[in-house]
């Protein structure tokens, strides 16, 4: 993973913080000239690492920018496969346009982390918005052996590992608004937008996008009422590495037991911190709008809904709002 000189370097340095490296120190360990090293000390400058140089004592780094590069998430990754390909971009259309278009190239478990938007996806072609780097915008890149009617659960497997991620990062309270809305005191924090590439029976690959809003400290106009951040339900900006970091070992987990257990090893999960349950719903599918109260999430992740003129519905996807203090959300 790590080839660059400057990052065979930045690892090097962050071992070694509060100390200073020489130059020459520098030089043997990567078998390089001090022009290169120099050189490399410069791009990472550029990318906002603060790296203090002294005459005869060398570098010591003092301070790393707030960026989601491979190399400053990794101390806190315990993953086997999930982000251990890991893509950063800077700014890219939409982290699961581009992973949709070279998931035939990487390995499963590949995860593109983008810290700009220009074209945030949600889903039903709507917006989403992520045009600065203040939140984590991302795409896993899957390969299971799973029927594609297994799509639905694994959106919530994904949710889970958010809302823990959540849990062991702030003291956040958030819930899953089914199947793919993170909803924390009513509005959204997070949305998941799930994407596949199939035959009738087998999986090609699924993208798993992950938009969640960590650091904005405003939104537009537009969606001011129905969304929130970490930074604005705490009044403290989140550390965006640990975060993601912990969403990628909390997604390893639930969807190594998911895989070999099926949805039912994670349906209490689900349920335990579903907002849909017990409350009044509208559900939109297929041009058809009905009202009625979600009372299970059942084994295979479908929403149950007591319906007041359809019976008791089971609904497999669409759009569903829930009554909540602000009206259905
Ligand atoms: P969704 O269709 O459920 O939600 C989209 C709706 O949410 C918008 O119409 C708007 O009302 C509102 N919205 C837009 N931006 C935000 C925001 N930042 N926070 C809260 N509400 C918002 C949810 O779709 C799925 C979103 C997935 C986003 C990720 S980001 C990484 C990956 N790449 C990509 O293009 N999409 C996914």
């Amino acid at each position: 993973m790590i080839r660059l000189n400057k990052d065979k370097i930045l690892c090097y340095l962050k071992k070694n913080e509060g100390r200073f490296i020489s130059g020459e120190e520098l030089c043997k360990l990567f078998n390089i000239s001090r022009t290169a090293i120099w050189k490399s000390i410069n791009i990472l400058r550029n990318e906002g690492y603060v790296i203090e140089s002294l005459h005869k004592s060398g570098y010591m780094l003092k301070e790393s920018p707030d960026i989601l590069s491979y190399l400053e998430i990794a101390p806190f990754l315990n993953t086997n496969f999930i982000g251990r390909n890991y893509l950063h971009k800077n700014l890219i259309s939409s982290t699961n346009d581009y992973a949709k278009e070279y998931a035939n190239y990487y390995d499963d478990g590949t995860v593109i982390v983008a810290e700009r938007q220009e074209s945030g996806k949600g889903r039903l072609g709507r917006k989403w918005l992520s045009n600065e780097s203040n939140g984590i915008w991302m795409s896993i890149i899957l390969k299971p052996n799973l029927n594609p009617h297994d799509v639905v659960s694994l959106t919530q497997v994904a949710a889970i590992s958010v809302v823990n991620a959540i849990e062991e990062n702030t003291i956040c309270k958030a819930g899953i608004k089914w199947p793919n809305d993170i909803i924390i005191n009513d509005k959204k924090v997070c949305g998941i937008l799930t994407e596949m590439s199939s035959e009738i029976d087998k999986i090609n690959y699924i993208i798993v996008g992950i938009g969640l809003n960590v650091n904005i400290s405003l939104f537009p106009d537009d969606i001011s009422n129905k969304a929130t951040s970490l930074m604005i339900e705490l009044s403290e900006k989140i550390d965006r590495k640990k975060l993601l970091a912990s969403i990628l070992n909390n997604f390893e987990k639930f969807y190594s037991i998911f895989l070999r257990f099926g949805f039912n090893s994670v349906r209490d999960m689900c349920k335990k911190y579903s907002i849909t349950i017990g409350r009044d719903v509208i559900i939109k599918a297929n041009n058809i709008e009905y009202t009625g109260y979600a009372v299970d999430i059942d084994n295979d992740g479908n929403l149950i809904v007591e319906t007041k003129n359809y019976g008791v519905k089971k609904v497999l996807s669409g759009d569903v709002s829930v009554r909540g203090l602000l009206g259905y959300m």
